[in-house]
């Protein structure tokens, strides 16, 4: 749904210009230094990048799924470790608070998210619980008002900078799967929350991922989400719905601009006499990378369409994640192969970005658990979506 459309082209223009004229042109420093420079987070605040979908009335953008998609076309324009960085606070880093939180919980951490005061960060994954989140061994005893988080969890997204974490902990430990699972902010600053070293990843530096870990961690019981045990799967699940047509959207960003790239190499470079655009077993990659897009950009519009009608997008977004992402890792080895020689040289950027959409495979649900998905929806419902 698009609220208006003059308003949204504006942000989309400006977006567009902010990608171009600053982010593009630090791809390589970010890359080489394993940070985005300060002055570009601060105008990623200024530009309201971090509350782009927070509601309105806590200071956010209150950004529909579908103009939320279509900022992220512009923004895979350029590395992915920007969007990262302020996705996480419009994505997984808030959404269990937009969604299920209590209107105190909303209160005391949207305002501050949406500014990117506050960097948020989601904790589910474990060292022995990553596809099967389910049976995730963080516990969270009660002992008065409190409630106390012991465990470890691994890869957390934005964990060295976070200030706040959505972690999700067993409550209930009698129940091994989902219902003994709740959901709990935890700040920074309390006593018992360390956070490891930054992980030594393939790609997307300047994004970090850490171990965080809770050792006798007292969270006020006030910070449950919802204020209710046993919902933090069903909340996860939820967001992780969201995030994951989040994640399509970039990719299909990030395949344009590796698309663009090889398309305008094949045209300047020349072998045999003549541009290498000109042969037609190039002109194959570039057709199936473009045809491919569009399916993407697509798809991902119809699952960003469907949520903000209300509907229930499991299967959706589990198609969007699936082929969008797979199709971007398509168009980045083709884009490194029409380059040629080049494509493997760190000076054309086009490895970064190989190795950068790595990810997108693997992290919010692997391809295998959004085919798990899909195929569970069909069967359960007895119909497929079409
Ligand atoms: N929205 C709301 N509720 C949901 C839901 C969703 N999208 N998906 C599942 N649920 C509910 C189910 O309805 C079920 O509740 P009931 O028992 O009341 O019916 C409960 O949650 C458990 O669901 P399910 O039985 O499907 O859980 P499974 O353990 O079988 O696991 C998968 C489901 C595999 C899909 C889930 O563990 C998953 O997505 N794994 C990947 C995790 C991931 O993406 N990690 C990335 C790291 S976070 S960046």
């Amino acid at each position: 749904m698009i609220r208006d459309e003059e308003t949204l082209t504006l942000l989309l223009d400006t977006i567009a210009r902010f990608v171009r004229e600053r982010l593009v042109p630090a791809e390589a420093e970010v890359a080489r230094t394993d940070r985005i420079p300060e002055e570009i987070v601060a105008e990623m605040r200024r530009l309201g990048l971090f509350g782009l979908t927070i509601p309105e009335e806590y200071g956010g953008m209150g950004l529909t799924m579908e103009e939320e998609v279509r900022v992220y076309f512009e923004m895979g324009h350029t590395s992915p470790a920007f969007r990262s960085y302020f996705g996480t606070n419009c994505g997984i880093g808030s959404q269990a608070i937009v969604i299920d939180g209590t209107p105190e919980q909303k209160a005391r951490y949207l305002p501050r998210l949406a500014s990117g005061e506050l960097i948020g960060s989601f904790a589910l994954t474990e060292p022995g619980a990553g596809s099967d989140a389910a049976s995730l061994r963080t516990t969270a005893v009660r002992e008065g008002d409190c409630y106390v988080l012991n465990g470890t969890k691994r890869f957390i997204t934005n964990a060295p900078e976070a200030g706040i974490f959505t972690v999700m902990a067993r409550t209930d430990p009698a129940k091994k799967g989902a219902d003994g699972i709740s959901a709990f902010l935890v700040e920074r600053d309390t006593p018992g929350l360390w956070v490891g070293p930054p992980d030594v990843k393939m790609g997307q530096r300047g994004a970090h991922t850490a171990d965080v870990v809770f050792e006798n961690c007292r969270v006020p019981a006030e910070n449950l989400i919802g204020g209710r045990e046993g919902q933090g799967f069903k909340t996860a699940m939820k967001v992780l719905d969201k995030g994951r047509i989040a994640i399509a959207a970039t990719a299909v960003g990030v395949a344009e601009r590796m698309l663009q790239d090889a398309l305008r190499y094949a045209c300047e470079r020349e072998q045999f006499g003549k541009p290498i655009a000109e042969f037609q077993l190039v002109q194959t990659m570039l057709a199936d990378s473009q045809a491919e897009i569009y399916a993407a950009r697509c798809t991902v519009l119809d699952a960003a369409r469907l949520r903000d009608a209300g509907e229930n997008v499991n299967l959706q977004a589990a198609c969007a994640k699936m082929f969008a992402t797979e199709m971007c890792g398509r168009v980045a080895d083709r884009a490194v192969q029409i380059h040629g020689g080049a494509g493997y040289m760190a000076e054309y950027g086009i490895e970064r970005f190989y190795r950068d959409v790595r990810l997108f495979r693997i992290y919010e649900g692997t391809t295998q658990i959004q085919q798990l998905v899909i195929a569970r929806n069909l069967i359960r419902s007895g119909k497929i979506y079409g």
